[in-house]
């Protein structure tokens, strides 16, 4: 699919999305080799709706979304691996664009980028005032470690080569696992590259990150900067 020998496995992480499941499912189809959807152990109907739609369904370990990323990692069946949330946030036609510095041997791991390519989630209220604060603080303090020139780290929409990834070794069970795959793979010296991406509000369900669980990406700062 992206390029001679680089099959690609779209995965979907999900944790009750049963509300929109299908849609995607169908959405992201053409642009993967395989559909795999990562589940956290949901308590509605999204693994059938998700089976019914045609995807190959996992388990994670039920510990967080990070340990549904690195359950991914291990289950995906082809080399190239695209993350893409559930919900309804991304855009389907972006998936393509993450997958071309792949292909074009420009990068390891490609990561979509909301500061460039605009949020519908970006409100004035307290709650997201404080996820936006905090997740341009996150970026500032890799730029600077790592003398990078990112944007955004959190976001859950990146694509990246599947060996490459789990030789990175991340042990986050939460969201967390974003900004420690970002950190170590600068670590590490992968090339890490980011393309414009449009972020849709949560189409349906409820969200899954806790504002009150910003601590741990802190924590994760503190752990992989220093
Ligand atoms: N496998 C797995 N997926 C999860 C888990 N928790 C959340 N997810 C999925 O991870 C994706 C991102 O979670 P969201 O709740 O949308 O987090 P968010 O995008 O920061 O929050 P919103 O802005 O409210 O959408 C969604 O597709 C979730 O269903 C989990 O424990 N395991
Ligand atoms: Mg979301």
């Amino acid at each position: 699919m992206i390029a001679p020998g680089h099959k690609v496995t779209i995965v979907l992480p999900t944790r009750n999305e049963g509300g929109g499941i299908a849609r995607v499912i169908e959405q992201v189809r053409p642009w993967g080799d395989e559909v795999l959807v990562v589940d956290g152990h949901s308590t509605d109907d999204t693994r059938q709706i998700a089976e019914s739609a045609g995807a190959r369904v996992v388990l994670d370990g039920g510990r967080g979304k990070g340990d549904g990323v690195r359950t991914a990692l291990r289950e995906a069946a082809h080399p190239v691996v695209c993350f893409f949330d559930a919900d309804g946030s991304h855009e389907p036609a972006d998936i393509p664009n993450l997958l071309a510095p792949l292909s074009l041997g420009i990068a390891d791991l490609v990561i979509g980028s909301r500061a460039t390519g605009g949020s519908d989630e970006f409100r004035m209220d307290f709650e997201h005032s404080f996820r936006q604060w905090g997740s341009q603080f996150a970026t500032w303090m890799v730029n600077v470690r790592w003398r990078a020139n990112l944007t955004d780290i959190l976001n859950g929409f990146r694509a990246g080569f599947r060996d490459k990834l789990l030789a990175l070794h991340m042990n986050s069970n939460h969201f967390d696992i974003e900004p420690e795959m970002v950190m170590k793979a600068l670590k590490k010296g992968l090339r890490v590259v980011e393309v414009p991406s449009h972020e849709y509000e949560r189409a349906w369900g409820k969200s899954k990150l806790a504002t009150s669980s910003s601590w741990r990406f802190l924590l994760r700062l503190a752990r992989d900067i220093v």
